[in-house]
């Protein structure tokens, strides 16, 4: 064909997938796991290893409050549409994670504060940090590298099975 011809099938951009756009609320686990550095996935190993032993599908991020601070807030945020029922939020240090998880999700948020290499007061600075969520944000603060722990509290909160029985804005049944 030469320059001056029209093709009448020009060849067109391909349009995206409709799953591609919807990777993002792609199916998620029932519990997230989120590590504030990948120095923590030892210690966080023992969540796994329970999880696993239920048959409680779960899956491990690594998100840093303070280094990836916008996607910990959009892994939070969209966790419940993908599925996610309980976020597992374990750091050391200054552990900010669990309460920036908790920040941005409705879900119920299990901290696990962690022991580190660096830390400057043997766990007790995660733990502090984590037990001190202002009222309206909680997180459920586990033992210090509790991860078994944390892995057996989501599934005592999964086995209660959904609903708010309490919730006064629950429409009531007629009697
Ligand atoms: C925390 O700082 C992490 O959760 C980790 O426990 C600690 C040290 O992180 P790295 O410097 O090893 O990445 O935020």
């Amino acid at each position: 064909m030469s320059h001056a011809e029209i093709d009448p099938n020009p060849p067109t951009e391909e349009a995206p997938s409709p799953l591609s756009v919807m990777d993002e609320f792609e199916q998620g686990p029932l519990v997230a796991i989120l590590i504030g550095s990948e120095s923590d996935r030892e210690r966080m190993q023992g969540a796994i290893d329970e999880l696993d032993s239920r048959g409680i599908s779960n899956e491990l991020r690594v998100l840093s409050a303070h280094r990836n601070p916008r996607e910990v807030a959009d892994y939070a945020a969209t966790a419940a549409v993908r599925g996610t029922r309980i976020i597992i939020a374990a750091a050391g240090m200054s552990a900010a994670l669990p309460g920036a998880v908790a920040a941005n999700t409705d879900l119920p948020v299990i901290g696990v504060p962690l022991t580190s290499s660096k830390t400057a007061a043997g766990g007790l600075d995660a733990i502090l940090a984590i037990v001190q969520m202002p009222p309206g944000v909680p997180v459920a603060c586990v033992s210090l590298d509790g991860a078994k722990n944390a892995a057996i509290l989501a599934a005592k909160i999964l086995a209660q099975g959904g609903g708010y029985p309490d919730d006064p804005r629950r429409p009531q049944a007629e009697k």
